[in-house]
């Protein structure tokens, strides 16, 4: 499994539209297992293909210690309110209190390509909001008022001053030596 970089804000494929999955394939899996690696390594809960530079419409999400893989996500209901805080990996150090649905079901493929269908409240909910918001192309700053966009955009600005590259790389997480399989010890 790999560790791959992650692309920040301004790099255009985060304002694509993806494609829709066809077949969930082994190519497909491994690039799972790689969105898995590079959010536990980048500590956070979830991670969506743009994010790794792919147009697949593929989420990862893990909140609670239940990881979640999410192909072709689509919210097919929504109810209720939630003001919360949210930062995300491809814009760090930048955070935002977002308005979203307390409590979402979420249809999806899993890695194997079944359908399914999960209920999401509190941060799991807003996690997989915050996911399939990525694979619209769609980022949580837009939904700040206008002066505090601003005011992230230009903390934003600042911090990247003179920065070209529009990736970033994230150290492979340390693996305690009892969560590490036998045959790597
Ligand atoms: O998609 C991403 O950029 C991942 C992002 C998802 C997310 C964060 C906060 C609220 C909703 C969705 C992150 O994981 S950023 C890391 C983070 O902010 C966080 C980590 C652990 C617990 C709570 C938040
Ligand atoms: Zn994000």
């Amino acid at each position: 499994m790999s560790v791959l970089d992650i692309y920040l804000l301004g790099a255009p494929i985060l304002r694509q539209e993806t494609t829709p999955v066809e077949t969930v394939t082994d190519e497909l899996r491994t690039l799972i297992d790689d969105m898995f690696e590079t959010m536990y390594a980048a500590k956070g809960i979830g991670l969506a293909a743009p994010q790794v530079g792919r147009t697949e419409r593929i989420a990862v999400v893990d909140v609670d210690d239940n990881p979640l893989v999410l192909v072709n996500p689509e919210v097919v209901l929504s109810e209720g309110e939630q003001k919360g805080e949210e930062g995300c990996l491809s814009i760090p150090e930048i955070y935002g209190d977002v308005v979203r649905a307390e409590r979402v079901i979420v249809r999806a493929l899993d890695r194997e390509g079944k359908p399914f269908e999960i209920e999401g409240t509190e941060l799991l909910s807003r996690c997989m909001q915050h996911e399939i918001d990525h694979l619209h192309g769609k980022l949580f700053i837009d939904y700040l008022g206008l002066l505090k966009r601003r005011s992230a955009l230009a903390k934003w600005e600042k911090m990247r001053k003179g920065e070209k590259s529009l990736t970033r790389s994230v150290a492979p997480k340390e693996v305690a030596a009892h969560h590490r399989r036998d045959e790597e010890l």
